[in-house]
């Protein structure tokens, strides 16, 4: 199976230390408004769009991804909470096993479905080991998927659910401490498992500034989420920092 997205993020983890990827979501926004910040995230100097979330609350997630493609060149990869957000406009979708939990739904369910509707539509799946992680306050991920994170000061757990994922073939091992979280996923927890596995570590959840950003890519996170910041600001020059922080 070609897989030219992740191809693409690998060879750009040989030259960079860290990429940035920014998370839109097709409810909060209208399509033109997250099309406006796709495009400040491109000048800024982000690496890929995210599109997606936990709900679905009728957002029209097919026009957000279009007008996300007309607004910048960057390679926009589904973060989907069910198959509404499979849409044939993308250029890839994060085949998220929600690992850290124990709902069979969201470990293989969701996937049976998601699965010939990808290869129909000629999507490319990036099977991505998902770990929800304590951030300090009830995220709609842990309030909608039904499961518990993982604690935040139990590096060893998360060690073993992402080498687990990788045994299990997943290419990413992304932990989330969940959009708006209070604390972003722990320093010692990222350099744990990023020093575990032999897959890159994405990190997003309450990463709010550039200093935070920075820490935890020196901490071992090859891949930067954010995704409340750049929606609830439009602050150009703080996501052109945060960009800069992530790829030192
Ligand atoms: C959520 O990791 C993403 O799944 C982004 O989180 O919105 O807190 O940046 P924020």
């Amino acid at each position: 199976m070609e897989q030219p997205v992740l191809r693409r993020i690998h060879e750009k983890l040989e030259v960079e230390r860290a990429l940035y990827l920014v998370l839109l979501d097709p409810d909060s926004l209208t399509p033109k408004e997250n099309g406006r910040l796709a495009a400040l995230a491109a000048d800024a100097g982000a690496d890929a769009i995210l599109v997606g979330g936990s709900l679905s609350l009728g957002g029209d997630t097919g026009e957000t991804v279009s007008m996300v493609k007309q607004s910048c060149g960057l390679p926009v990869i589904m973060f989907p909470g069910d198959l509404s957000f499979v849409v044939p406009e993308a250029d890839a979708v994060l085949f998220l096993s929600l690992v850290s939990g124990r709902n069979p739904q969201l470990l293989i369910g969701e996937h049976v479905k998601a699965a010939p509707v990808l290869r129909k539509m000629g999507l490319e799946a990036i099977p991505t080991a998902y770990m929800l992680v304590e951030g300090g306050a009830t995220t709609s991920v842990e309030f909608m998927s039904g499961t518990r994170p993982l604690p935040r000061d139990k590096p060893d757990i998360a060690m073993a659910h992402a080498l687990a994922g990788q045994y299990l073939g997943m290419q990413i091992a992304f932990m989330d401490a969940g959009s708006g979280a209070l604390s972003h996923v722990p320093e010692e927890m990222i350099r744990a498992v990023a020093g575990y596995v032999d897959i890159p570590v994405m990190v997003g959840g309450g990463i709010r500034r550039p200093e935070v950003a920075a820490k935890l890519v020196e901490a071992g996170a090859r891949l930067i989420v954010t995704g409340d910041v750049v929606e609830r600001t439009g602050d150009a020059g703080l996501v052109s920092e945060i960009a800069r922080a992530i790829h030192g």
